[in-house]
């Protein structure tokens, strides 16, 4: 029986292309800023992204983390929509690492008001001060939804008047950019920062990058070797980044089609599917017990990640077949025939 995987876009395996990459990948010594497969990805990233300098890093937890170090003073708070990674899912890494404390707001559809994100900002010496506003686009937990132009723009200019730096968690940044027709660029412009992550729909087996200012490139080469993330002959993973970072983009429409089939097969089923949060490569779904439903579905050869008790996730993926997503809908019916 094929299994049918759904528990995230990082599963997705390196490709031949990729793995002959590797293989003949030109490398150095990172540590020393030698490794020239490195180098290039890193300015190609920073060229596509607008930005003046990336640094590239093994996970998207650590971008993110190396960011609220950059930007957050001990005992200084961000504020991020309720949900976010760097708060759900990055397990404590912003106090213990950045010292740092959080506000959420809230954000439907993982979009926060900006008048809310202003409101949240603290001045007063009685409460921890504000030292970073950060955002999450596509927003993971809300659905894999995307934060529309006008409400960047808007909480960006609610950053600048506070004169408070923005983050970006753009591990999907991507997804969001082909939902919107965009150039990914367009969506990175305006934040101090930005993270992105190689190792998900784009397909490369290890990586992310820090996009950054050149000013700030000395400090996060600090911290990332802090966190011990100096990687030495990287340039074996630069050499998978380079194809994800450019065939990457082109296999995420497929993705999110296949969301989208997904998500009506689901409701028909008559299963609680907010099909507006539909809007990328993720399907969320109500269910009474989310953990048994995921355990029966793993023994019938699907597999979905239980985010809570009452929630499940589906992710698809370029490694899903067309076939796989009709052949789910069938053993997903059975499995809840069975319950
Ligand atoms: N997210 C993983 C899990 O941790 C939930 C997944 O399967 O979706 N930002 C966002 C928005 C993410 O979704 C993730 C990974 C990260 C950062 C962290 O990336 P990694 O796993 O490379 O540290």
């Amino acid at each position: 029986m094929r299994v049918i995987d759904f528990r995230s876009d990082t599963v997705t395996q390196p490709t031949p292309a990729m793995r002959r990459a590797m293989a003949e990948a030109e490398v150095g010594d990172d540590v020393y800023g030698e490794d020239p497969t490195v180098n290039r990805l890193e300015a190609l990233a920073a060229e596509m992204l607008g930005f003046e300098s990336a640094l590239f890093m093994p996970s998207g937890t650590m971008t993110n983390q190396v960011a609220l170090m950059l930007h957050l003073r001990r005992g200084q708070e961000v504020i991020a929509p309720r949900g976010a990674h760097i708060y759900e899912y990055e397990p404590g890494s912003l106090a213990v690492l950045a010292g740092g404390t959080i506000r959420l707001v809230e954000a439907p559809y993982g979009v926060p008001d900006p008048e809310a994100v202003r409101a949240a900002i603290h001045t007063s010496v009685h409460q921890a001060p504000t030292g970073l506003i950060a955002l999450e686009n596509t927003h993971n937990t809300a659905g894999g939804t995307v934060v529309p132009l006008e409400a960047q723009r808007a909480i960006q200019q609610v950053a600048q008047a506070a004169h408070l730096p923005i983050h970006l968690d753009g591990a999907r940044l991507f997804n969001a950019a082909v939902a919107l027709g965009v150039e990914a660029a367009e969506l990175a412009r305006g934040f101090t920062t930005v993270s992105i992550c190689l190792s998900k729909g784009l397909g490369a087996p290890v990586g992310s990058l820090l996009l950054m200012p050149r000013a700030l490139r000395a400090e996060a080469w600090r911290y990332r070797k802090l966190l011990g993330g100096g990687m030495r002959q990287a340039g074996v993973l630069a050499a998978a980044g380079l194809i994800a970072l450019t065939e990457g983009p082109k296999h995420l429409a497929r993705d999110h089609q296949m969301a989208r089939a997904l998500a009506e097969g689901l409701l028909r089923l008559h299963l609680g599917v907010d099909l507006r949060a539909v809007q990328t490569n993720m399907v969320y779904v109500e269910v009474p017990q989310a953990p048994s439903l995921a355990e029966r579905l793993r023994a019938l050869g699907v597999l979905v990640n239980a985010m809570g008790p009452r929630r499940l996730r589906f992710v698809t993926h370029r490694d899903l077949e067309d076939q796989d997503i009709p052949q789910a809908l069938k053993r997903i019916e059975q499995a809840l025939q069975l319950a």
